[in-house]
């Protein structure tokens, strides 16, 4: 297997990149649906046989496009460790040795594969879904492929898929799918067994997040992976002042809009950027109000997250954001604060 630290991860990460794509067999009638991403600067990888991880685009002393190199327990886990070990909550040591790693070389820019779909039902017209009939990825597309330490080890199976995809007129507007992963490592070449893996990649409207992880005990230290990964899929356009992506605009989106407020937004367009100008701001306000009611009839299916209603002061709140933010001193000064801040 691989140690220490330093070159094991090197390793680890450029073997990764051997993952074989596995295919579900698409449906005659079907539509294939080439899918992009845009990740976020928290994705992770854990290799934690060698304690260590990386995490895009850290960066490594002068170098923006390297990913890092970081501690995770600071020294050969026990079993307990990596049992009790909870990467939700970790926060990181910098660990800056070596040269660093590029092992995200694509950087945010994630390939995520191709949806097949039935169109046969399809028109063009009106709000419509379609349901998703296979998912193909080769997660493998977004690790630095430079594999000098054995062959092939990793493979990657998509167990299940379900979901649907929804249009408005034709468009894109939104992706709910569910996949089951299982990665494998094949540990026979260091006379084990082939270890899996398992997890989920799910997209819900524009949405992405994949985590798998896995423990396993061998003759040395036990094993642990995990790769977790969100993000925003480029393909799909939301429908406008649909913050909260179930595909109609209500008092919920409000309640996102509102939860996000002032954070900035990359891509531009994504969370509640209604407006497109990479910030949570007033003018995305004016977009939730203007398509308030809006209503797709279109279910987002068993992947709808349960958004509480909104409570009575929610909807008096609601009110005054709406009498005050557009009074003219009042978006004057809050436009000048927004940049002042900058
Ligand atoms: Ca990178
Ligand atoms: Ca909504
Ligand atoms: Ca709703
Ligand atoms: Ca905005």
């Amino acid at each position: 297997m691989i140690r220490p630290t330093y070159f094991g991860i090197v390793g680890v990460l450029a073997s990764f990149a051997a993952i074989v794509v596995v295919n579900i067999a698409p449906d005659a009638a079907g539509a294939d649906l080439a899918i992009t991403g845009y990740a976020d600067g928290d994705t992770r990888w854990f290799e934690m046989y060698s304690d260590a991880f990386v995490q895009l685009d850290k960066g490594f002393h002068d170098d923006p496009q390297k990913d890092g190199f970081f501690l995770v327990l600071g020294g050969t886990p026990t079993p307990q460790q990596l049992n009790d070990f909870d990467p939700k909550t970790f926060a990181p040591t910098f660990n800056a040795v070596g040269s660093g790693v590029d092992a995200f070389p694509n950087d945010e820019n994630f390939q995520l594969g191709t949806i097949s779909y039935n169109n046969g039902g399809l028109t063009g017209s009106g709000f419509e879904s379609a349901p998703i009939t296979a998912y193909t990825v080769n997660f493998a597309d977004n690790i630095a492929d430079n594999d000098a330490l054995s062959d092939e080890p990793y493979l990657t199976t998509i167990d299940s898929v379900s979901g649907s995809v929804k249009f408005r007129n034709g468009q894109l507007i939104g992706v709910y799918m569910n996949a089951a992963v299982t990665f494998t490592y094949d540990y026979s070449i260091f006379g084990g067994d082939v270890l899996p893996y398992s997890g989920a990649f799910k997209i819900r409207g524009d949405e992405f997040e994949l985590f798998v992880d896995g423990t396993h005990p061998t003759s040395a230290s036990p094993l642990r992976y995990i790769w977790e990964s969100t993000g925003f899929i480029d393909q799909v356009t939301p429908l406008p002042g649909d913050y909260d992506r179930d595909l109609d605009v209500d008092a919920d989106d409000y309640t996102v809009w509102r939860q996000k407020f002032g954070s900035a937004v990359l891509p531009a367009g994504r969370s509640a950027d209604g407006n497109n100008n990479g910030f949570v701001d007033a003018a995305d306000y004016v977009v939730w109000r203007k398509n308030l009611g809006l209503d797709s009839g279109l279910s987002t299916g068993a992947m709808m997250i349960a958004v509480p209603e909104p409570a009575a002061w929610s909807m008096a709140l609601m009110t005054i954001v709406a009498s005050v933010l557009f009074s003219r001193e009042l978006v004057c000064c809050f436009t000048r604060h927004r940049f002042t801040t900058l």
